[in-house]
């Protein structure tokens, strides 16, 4: 008899499950979001060398790195809002490590993101998606394929205007479908943030991370690699670093497929 451990890790080391690396590079050139300028703003990534086999350690090369909590490919917490946080299990080291590990189901916008920076996935698109791969389950992860992961590393990536950001994200009414219709663990995109780069002017404010987080929900952004997933059956690994009530942290995300 074998174990469902035992076929999995027998599936790993054969390659019948493959591991696929969701996580952009994280570097000082790394994007992060630029706040109004009344605000706080996050730090960039930086590496600071400590020693690199010279003096300073003859035998050993290791950095200090500093970096704000939502920065490159990150977990936002529930905590991170002030709808969320007031949840005793919302933050990186009070989350229970059994929410991740979650299944993804993946809807690909692209091609309409193309055509539009702003696109907002509606309700009726996650209908159409589902008439086609199923009901999304509760617990799964939501993933919006956009292809703006080509953009990391240039200016096209955060797409600054006069009046912020120029990035895709779900419309105001999506946010509440996944948390109060369908119960999904939380909502990944490929931009620098889970809400659009306009979402800011919404009549209702940052939709998904007041939503999504003031239900307990998380968030993923700065996905890369989304096209390497099929719609269903991809099981993503989510762990962001046990920062003491952090409110999110940078994380390798990683997603198994079968191949
Ligand atoms: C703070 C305020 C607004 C936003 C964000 C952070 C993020 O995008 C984030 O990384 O959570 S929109
Ligand atoms: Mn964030």
């Amino acid at each position: 008899m074998t174990t469902i451990l035992q076929q999995f890790a027998q599936a790993i080391t054969q390659g019948n499950v493959e591991v696929i690396d969701l996580s952009h590079t994280l570097q000082a050139r790394t994007s992060v979001i630029n706040l109004p300028p009344q605000y706080g703003q996050t730090a960039p990534f930086r590496l600071e060398e400590i020693s690199n086999f010279d003096q300073r350690g003859p035998n050993w090369y290791w950095n200090n790195f500093s970096c704000g909590e939502h920065t490159g490919t990150h977990f936002d917490a529930p905590v991170h809002w002030i709808t969320g946080k007031d949840y005793p299990d919302g933050a990186t080291d009070t989350i229970s490590v059994q929410k991740f590990i979650a299944p993804a189901c993946v809807i690909d916008v692209s091609d309409r993101v193309k055509e539009n920076e702003d696109f907002l996935l509606t309700v009726a698109d996650v209908e159409a998606w589902e008439a086609k791969h199923g009901r999304i389950p509760a617990g799964a992860w939501v993933l919006m394929r956009t292809g703006w992961s080509t953009r990391a590393l240039t200016d096209g990536f955060l797409n600054e205007r006069e009046d912020g950001g120029h990035s895709p994200g779900p419309h105001a009414d999506v946010p509440e479908f996944l948390a109060m219709e369908r119960d999904v663990i939380g909502f990944g995109t490929e931009p620098v943030g889970t809400d659009a780069g306009q979402a800011y002017a919404f009549a209702k404010p940052f939709p998904c991370h007041h939503t999504m987080h003031g239900n307990n929900k998380f968030g993923l952004s700065s996905l890369a690699n989304l096209d390497r997933l099929p719609p269903t059956g991809a099981v993503l690994i989510t762990p962001p670093l046990k920062i003491k009530r952090g409110s999110g942290s940078p994380c390798r995300v990683l997603a198994l497929v079968e191949r």
